[in-house]
């Protein structure tokens, strides 16, 4: 069976833009592929964080993983920084990495370019423990958004430059793109992405909302004036995005659903995606409040950083035997 590896900041409340680009997909993996999934807080620390808010989402994004339908007996679910070796490999990637080629990642080159201050190192090198992520588990395949397939080429770079100074150590990984969904945008601003750290709560879905009022953030949602119900998400993006929402959470076409809103109105399309949402949400913290009560969370992390410290541990003292750090 081939591996796969994926994780999550804890850098705010999920959203539903991170349940159907990823999670869901984790889901439907996880019965094909050997899944590792991780709840990346090390990652999330690159940008400042409160610590009880860190803490609390570490836990939620947890019970979520589980309310979504991961399976602890299917999938390997671990906290990152109760792995040290993610720590110790990520420097050696570091180590390996050039200058040039963290400035050519995205979040770094963005932000220096908006001449944001406060910038921190982490921020900068992250892709580099990204790829230690990746490589300690030689998975075979890592999901990720469009966005994120420049750290898995940096990733495949990393490992191949190892390999050839040291000898065969590392598979080299492969992105997977999902095809429907890949991308759910903001409400209020459909050109930008639907994100945990976004300011304006009316543009973001979050999982943990009360059902009802993220059904009236579906009701007010940005669309545009031309008011044709088409999928033109460079011409209407706003519909676009609700199209993608509903297709994603029915699992119908997106061609049906606007054949059957031919000559109707947005109010009833947003009426519906509403009822989507607000069914999706309703079932979904059932599950979510259930295991928060049975404290499932905590043994399941427990189990899978055991698992995942196995495999870890295996690989990185195979590193340390090849570059020399092994003396006796
Ligand atoms: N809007 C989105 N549409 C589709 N997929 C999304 N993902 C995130 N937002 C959307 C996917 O969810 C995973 C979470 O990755 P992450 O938490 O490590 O980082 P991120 O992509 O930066 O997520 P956020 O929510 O936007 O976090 P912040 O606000 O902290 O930057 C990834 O697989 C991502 O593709």
């Amino acid at each position: 069976m081939k591996r796969m590896l994926s994780g999550i900041k804890p850098t705010g409340r999920l959203t539903l833009g991170n349940y159907i680009g990823a999670i869901r997909n984790f889901v439907a993996y996880q019965d094909d592929y050997e899944m590792f999934v991780f709840i990346a807080n090390m990652h999330a620390i690159t940008v400042a964080q409160d610590k009880a808010e860190l803490k609390k989402n570490t836990r939620d994004v947890i019970a979520l993983y589980l309310a979504c339908g991961l399976d602890p007996e299917k999938t390997t679910i671990f906290l990152q920084s109760d792995v040290h070796e993610h720590a110790e490999l990520g420097w050696i990637m570091t180590c390996n990495s050039y200058m040039g080629e963290l400035q050519r990642m995205t979040q770094y080159k963005d932000k220096t370019a908006k001449g944001e201050t406060g910038i921190t190192a982490g921020l900068f090198t992250y892709p580099s423990l990204m790829a230690a992520d990746i490589l300690l588990y030689d998975a075979d395949y890592v999901p990720v958004g469009v966005d994120q397939k420049q750290h898995v080429e940096l990733t495949r770079n990393l490992a191949e430059r190892f390999n050839n100074r040291y000898g065969d150590t590392f598979t080299i990984p492969e992105p997977l793109v999902a095809k429907v969904g890949a991308k759910i945008y903001s409400l209020q601003d459909p050109t930008k992405k639907m994100s945990k750290s976004e300011d304006n709560p009316k543009g973001t879905i979050d999982l943990l909302d009360e059902p009802a009022v993220a059904r009236k953030k579906i009701m007010s949602a940005v669309t545009d004036s031309l008011g044709i119900i088409q999928y033109e998400p460079e011409k209407q993006p706003g519909i676009a995005n609700l199209l993608t929402i509903l297709s994603s959470l029915n699992g119908e076409e997106i061609d049906h659903i606007v054949a059957r809103y031919e000559g109707k109105g947005y109010g009833e399309l947003k009426k519906e995606v509403g009822q989507a949402v607000f069914d999706f949400l309703t079932e979904l913290q059932i599950k979510y409040h259930e295991i928060i009560k049975s404290g499932a969370a905590e043994k399941v992390i427990k189990e899978g950083n055991e698992k995942a410290s196995y495999f870890a541990h295996k690989k990185l003292m195979k590193v340390k035997k090849k570059i020399g750090f092994q003396i006796f």
